[in-house]
């Protein structure tokens, strides 16, 4: 069985529908928000699950409150951790210290990485966008990618329309796939890289 610890920041929304899922019988630990009042936080409660609230104090580094999260989180069993709209850079010592990482970035990286994949999307005018499910590492959505979901783009799509299609027809798709994946044991992530059957590319697994 694998466990979930979830982080987000806002709504969390596939952390729930993985929850709704439970692909390959995988189950959300914990939901941990970075934020007091998250949505994710009653959601998740009314599910059942555990949550936490680790918010950053003024003035405090990157570093201690990072470690206030791992903190806390060490008080959970987990074998993976899922962001989900959690906004915060995770530094080095983060993902050495915590089991594999995934992010879901709502672009086709590397294609518009950073915080505005969509207006990015939008302005460059390509008729295909979807998302990402990666490894998280040091550097922000440059880490090897699991699996993608392609959706269109349509001429009167605005940022908010496309981001629901995104996460309707990509994010829901791709996210929990990546998630039954590890809880099927076929992905490897070794150097940098991300295996699933032994795979780098080629056929598409289901
Ligand atoms: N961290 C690493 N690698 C990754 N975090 C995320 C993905 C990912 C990652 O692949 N190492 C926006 C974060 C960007 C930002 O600049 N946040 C600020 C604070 C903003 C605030 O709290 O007001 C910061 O300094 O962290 C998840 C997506 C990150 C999105």
């Amino acid at each position: 069985m694998t466990k979930i610890a979830g982080l987000a920041s806002n709504r969390g929304r596939n952390l729930l529908h993985i929850d709704d899922r439970a692909p390959g019988g995988a189950e959300l630990a914990v939901v941990l928000a970075n934020e007091e009042g998250a949505p994710v936080l009653d959601a998740a409660s009314e599910r059942g699950i555990p949550t936490e609230v680790v918010e950053r104090d003024a003035e405090e580094s990157r570093e201690s409150h990072e470690r206030r999260i791992v903190e806390c989180l060490s008080g959970y069993d987990f074998d993976l951790v899922c962001l989900d709209g959690y906004m915060r850079i995770l530094t080095e010592e983060f993902v050495e210290r915590t089991p594999t990482t995934l992010n879901v970035h709502p672009s086709l990286l590397p294609s518009f990485p950073g915080m505005d994949a969509h207006e990015q999307v939008l302005d460059a005018g390509v008729r295909t966008t979807g998302c990402t499910v990666h490894v998280v590492t040091e550097e922000v959505d440059a880490g090897p990618i699991v699996t993608q979901e392609a959706v269109p783009v349509y001429e009167d799509d605005d940022e908010n329309s496309l981001k629901e299609r995104v996460l309707r027809e990509g994010e829901f798709t791709a996210y929990p796939r990546a998630v039954r994946w590890f809880a099927e044991g076929r992905v490897g992530v070794e150097d940098g890289t991300v295996t699933v059957d032994g795979d780098r590319g080629g056929d598409f697994p289901e």
